[in-house]
């Protein structure tokens, strides 16, 4: 596997590489234990949000995969965290299964997805959705593509048109909020689409399968793939910041309109 990085267009593309290779391999490991299945199954912040043993040994598999490859880099992932990386210095961002309660219950839109950040911002991506053999795949600066065929976010114009992604919190008491939120966006856009993965989500913006995409309360882990493949198929990306942990990803001509209308049905207060 390639090694060395620095800032040009070789060197991310060869962290992209990296990503591939990590979310492709991955990808098939998970694949393998959904058909086994049996596995144990334990909860985390709420009764609803649980991880499977096939989370845990994904994430350990892309740990050891990352150790071989980039050596010394840090790994931050959803199952076992991960310490700050040095000023500088390289991240990868690990969700090992994007969609998890899709997994457990045997929904395929559940994705591996695999970024590689300096100081927090993304530099390359993957993205695989295993049950259908599709990865989408980014590196600053070079564009996005699935499957090799280069992306681009749709050329929505009227938000009334739109069709929005989103999704909620495990938390029930956020839940509500969050469902006030799309019960008074849902008249001023065309549909709302929940599928239950934000890394797909996010790359459905790219794909322009979805025209935007909303959601609070995300974790780095689960939108630093996708994130930067939207915003390298042209989406408009807004990533949460201090004080707001709202995500949000729209094709340029209706980024202004969501945003105005996300204000209106009260986003600041989710
Ligand atoms: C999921 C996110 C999704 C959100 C779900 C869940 P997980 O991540 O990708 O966007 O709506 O509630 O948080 O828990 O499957 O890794």
């Amino acid at each position: 596997m390639p090694s060395g990085y620095g800032s040009d267009i070789q060197d991310v593309e060869q962290l992209r590489a990296t990503a591939v290779a990590v979310a492709q391999q991955v990808g098939d490991f998970v694949l393998r234990m959904r058909a086994q299945g049996a596995w144990q199954v334990q909860t985390k912040t709420s009764d609803t949000d649980v991880v499977t043993a096939a989370d845990t040994a994904a994430e350990r598999l892309a740990r050891r995969l990352l150790g071989q490859w980039r050596p010394g880099e840090h790994v931050l992932g959803e199952e076992e965290g991960g310490a700050g990386s040095p000023a500088h210095g390289l991240c990868w961002v690990v969700d090992p299964i994007d969609g998890t309660v899709n997994y457990l219950y045997g929904l395929p839109w559940y994705a591996v997805s695999v970024a590689v950040q300096r100081d927090g911002q993304s530099l390359a991506a993957a993205v695989g959705q295993p049950a259908a053999g599709r990865l989408w795949s980014a590196a600053r600066g070079c564009g996005a593509d699935c499957d090799g065929v280069a992306l681009r976010v749709s050329g929505a114009t009227h938000l009334e048109l739109s069709l929005i992604g989103t999704g909620f919190s495990y938390r029930s008491e956020r839940r509500a909020r969050q469902a006030a939120m799309v019960a008074c966006m849902l008249p001023r856009i065309r549909d709302v689409r929940r599928a239950g993965s934000a890394a797909l989500d996010l790359c459905s913006v790219a794909s322009g399968w979805l025209d935007g995409y909303v959601e609070h309360g995300l974790h780095s882990w689960d939108w630093a793939a996708g994130s930067l493949i939207a915003a390298e198929a042209g989406a408009v990306v807004r990533l949460p910041k201090d004080g707001s942990d709202l995500l949000l990803a729209a094709a340029p001509g209706i980024m202004d309109s969501l945003a105005e209308l996300l204000a209106e049905c009260g986003a600041d207060a989710v």
